[in-house]
């Protein structure tokens, strides 16, 4: 059965609540749900994490080896600073998609570099909502092709 986990990292919890000319207005709780409606539609299986602790996501990627087809992450701010994330997604050796809600090129320098970038299959960002929805139909065709 295709399973693919989810990974929100810090501060995502904060949706909806702060900063909606940045990242919009929807929770996530709301993201999840339509995420979750996808995969009922698609008949997959998706989890959902969300962390704003680096350890607790490594250690849940390190455990998502046996568990999930693919892996789709927004690591947030630990997209420009986390090598423990990174060297976690490609020792895990699954196929991993990149999304963030917001175009991290078009805002500070020190958020145009992801560490995570070179070791997922591709990134989607600066669509908001639709970085997520986009990012979970790559990582349905990557568990496809993977036949998994
Ligand atoms: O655009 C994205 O999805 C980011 O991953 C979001 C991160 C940021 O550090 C990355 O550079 C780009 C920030 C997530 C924090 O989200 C908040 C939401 C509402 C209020 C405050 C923070």
């Amino acid at each position: 059965m295709t399973k693919i986990l989810v990974i929100h990292g810090p501060n995502l919890d904060l949706l909806g609540k702060r900063q909606p000319e940045i990242y919009g207005s929807f929770t996530l709780d709301e993201i999840n749900k339509r995420m979750k409606k996808i995969a009922q539609e698609e008949k997959i299986e998706i989890e959902f994490l969300q962390s704003n602790h680096e350890g607790e996501i490594v250690d849940a990627i390190g455990e998502a080896k046996n568990k999930f087809s693919v892996l789709l992450i927004n690591p947030a701010a630990y997209t420009h600073t986390s090598v423990a994330i990174r060297d976690a997604i490609s020792a895990s050796g699954l196929p991993c998609v990149e999304v963030h809600l917001s175009n991290i090129y078009a805002r500070e320098e020190f958020r145009h570099t992801s560490l995570i970038a070179p070791v997922a299959r591709g990134q989607i960002c600066g669509f908001g909502i639709d970085s997520y929805l986009l990012g979970l139909r790559a990582a349905i065709n990557l568990a496809k092709a993977r036949g998994a």
